[in-house]
């Protein structure tokens, strides 16, 4: 058997507002639209995607959130209705996924063998988090492959941002190793945004881009400069500046999937592909893909 590999590695913001502005069927709310720049930079990455043969999409969350352990979704089926707690008047959405169980059991198993501490959820009544949702509608809106989601632990909050890229690294190395072994191609996906302070107020209509801006400049230099290292092929040094980061940002790097990810993908020093980098509520969100074949990788933005 071939050995397995990650085809791709996108880092994939999730705010519901993205889907909201789409109107596809699952979606109970209806809107005018916004938010452009990110829908369109989605999109072409969606195109990207489908011209890669690959098994399986395994997504990090922050929004599956886990204080003992990392969990990994368990059964082959979820069905049910995702209701964004904050934001509940744009995100009612319908879903109905599969699940590689098999892959989702073996980086289970790699993950504990580093000791990890891990378990398969196989709750039939669980409810997959909206950033699960969010991410993986937007990079293949027609769900016709299984996903892998894994949850985040709260390493951060318990203890240091230092001690949550510990821990990201050495489960983003049990994945890799659990996708080698499995033989399958996978494209790994890291689902937040970058820099998070946010609005206190929702505009009356929530789509008015009028409305739409960030809310200190400090944050949007900071994701400049994470954007410019990511360009620059410097992923280890993402990495090492990622605490600071966090910190002064409030990122929702905070839950560890770009870390859990660039670990995984052994610290690429090839270019990130931009896909489009735009303020939702004032959080900054880029879309961007590390793509490990020489022959397809493009300059994007
Ligand atoms: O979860 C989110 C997010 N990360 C960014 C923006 C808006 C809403 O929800
Ligand atoms: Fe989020």
């Amino acid at each position: 058997m071939a050995k397995g590999q990650i085809v791709a590695g996108c880092l994939a913001p999730h705010p519901p507002h993205l889907v909201y502005a789409d109107n596809p069927p699952q979606n109970e709310a209806y809107s005018e639209g916004g938010w452009e720049t990110l829908r369109w930079g989605y999109q072409r990455l969606a195109r990207k995607l489908k011209n890669i043969e690959y098994d399986a999409i395994v997504i990090f969350t922050p929004h599956w959130q886990t204080y003992i352990g990392t969990h990994f979704l368990g059964l082959p089926q979820f069905k049910s209705k995702s209701v964004d707690p904050v934001f509940p008047n744009l995100f009612r959405y319908n879903y109905d996924l599969t699940v590689d169980v098999d892959l989702a059991q073996a980086m289970h198993d790699e993950a504990h063998a580093e000791g990890i501490i891990t378990k398969m959820m196989t709750n039939p009544d669980f409810r997959v988090d909206y950033g699960t949702i969010t991410s993986c509608h937007l990079l293949n809106p027609e769900w016709d492959k299984p996903i892998v989601t894994i949850s985040s632990n709260r390493n951060t909050h318990y203890y240091s941002p230092e001690v949550m890229v510990e821990q990201a690294t050495a489960l983003g190395r049990a994945c890799a190793k659990a996708i080698e072994e499995s033989g399958k191609r996978v494209v790994l996906v890291a689902s937040h945004s970058l820099s998070h302070r946010h609005f206190v107020e929702e505009a009356p209509l929530p789509e008015d881009m009028s409305r739409e801006h960030i809310y200190n400049h400090s944050q949007y230099v900071w994701d400049m400069k994470i954007i410019n290292m990511m360009r620059e092929g410097k992923s280890r040094e993402v990495i090492d500046i990622m605490p600071e980061f966090t910190e002064q940002t409030m990122a929702e790097t905070e839950g560890g999937g770009l870390i859990w990810m660039l670990g995984a993908m052994g610290y690429p020093e090839f270019s990130a592909e931009i896909y489009g980098y735009q303020s939702v509520i004032g959080t900054g969100n880029v879309i961007a893909c590390w793509d490990p074949n020489d022959e397809t990788r493009e300059y994007v933005l």
